[in-house]
């Protein structure tokens, strides 16, 4: 997506600030390390077992809105700047992917707020990434195959190594970063308020031999205390496709089960 709006002095700071955090001493990220039974945090995500191959890529994973569900000890103090261009930058974000919404409810035939006022105050974390490259890339993966457990992600590549595939018609499509655009993924909740009239994107991240691959992606879900099922304004005459869920329970379910393809929402569906 270009022409969205987010000046680039935003974006620039938010990828300057996160690469900064990144090349930090290992010490003093793990100030902020994940504690358990804790989505936030520097780390890894997705570990189930010890056995475990683990994917090729630190991660830290941060909830910036709504503002009450912060939790502070786990944004860094450095740089200096990081809190305050977090903050400028999830606000634009979250502008953005309610115009996003508001386009797609009317795509859908339905007025725009049916689907706006979902994800006003929307549950917004966002997942830097930081993947070394591997002189044996083809034994790894950066992020195993998955689809997001959310409405949109909105995600950018801080340097220009591509690394990001997107599964269409049973192949991995490579992305190309255009610089200044975000890549829209549409998530598994969006998937089911339209019954399955929008897909999720299944995708996974490669790693380059020889050089390193940073992005953030920012994941945008309907307000706490939302139920997650198909919207009856977009059944219409059809049947339901997937069961409905408490979003809380759905997002648990994703965050402590290992990236499996479609997995999570495919046990939704009817
Ligand atoms: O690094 C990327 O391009 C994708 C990241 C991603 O899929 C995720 O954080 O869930």
């Amino acid at each position: 997506m270009t022409n969205h709006g987010v000046p680039e002095e935003i974006i620039e700071k938010m990828k300057s600030d996160t690469m900064e955090f990144f090349n930090l001493p290992l010490e003093v990220k793990k100030a902020y390390g994940q504690i358990p039974n804790h989505m936030e945090g520097y780390g890894q995500s997705f570990v189930t077992s010890d056995e475990q191959k683990l994917d090729w890529g630190d991660m830290h994973f941060l909830i910036a809105n709504p503002l009450i569900a912060r939790d502070m000890r786990f944004w860094p103090k450095t740089p200096t700047s990081f809190r305050e261009t977090m903050d400028k930058y999830t606000k634009e974000l979250r502008e953005v992917t309610i115009s996003l919404f508001g386009l797609m409810a009317k795509n859908l035939g339905v007025e725009p707020e049916k689907l706006t006022k979902l994800f006003e105050d929307c549950i917004q974390g966002v997942r830097m990434n930081y993947y070394p490259p591997c002189l044996h890339a083809d034994k790894v993966l950066g992020i195993s195959p998955h689809s997001d457990a959310t409405g949109l992600t909105l995600l950018i590549q801080i340097n220009e190594v591509q690394g990001l595939q997107v599964k269409n018609n049973g192949k991995w499509v490579p992305i190309k970063p255009i610089p200044g655009a975000f890549i829209v993924n549409i998530g598994d909740v969006l998937e089911v308020m339209s019954n399955g009239i929008y897909k999720s994107i299944e995708h996974r991240v490669v790693i380059n031999p020889h050089k390193e691959r940073l992005s953030i992606a920012a994941f945008h879900d309907a307000k706490f205390g939302t139920i997650m099922g198909p919207l009856p304004d977009l059944v219409k005459g059809d049947r339901e496709k997937y069961r409905t869920v408490s979003q809380e329970d759905f997002l648990r379910q994703f965050s402590t089960s290992k990236l499996d393809g479609k997995s999570s929402i495919e046990f939704l569906k009817i």
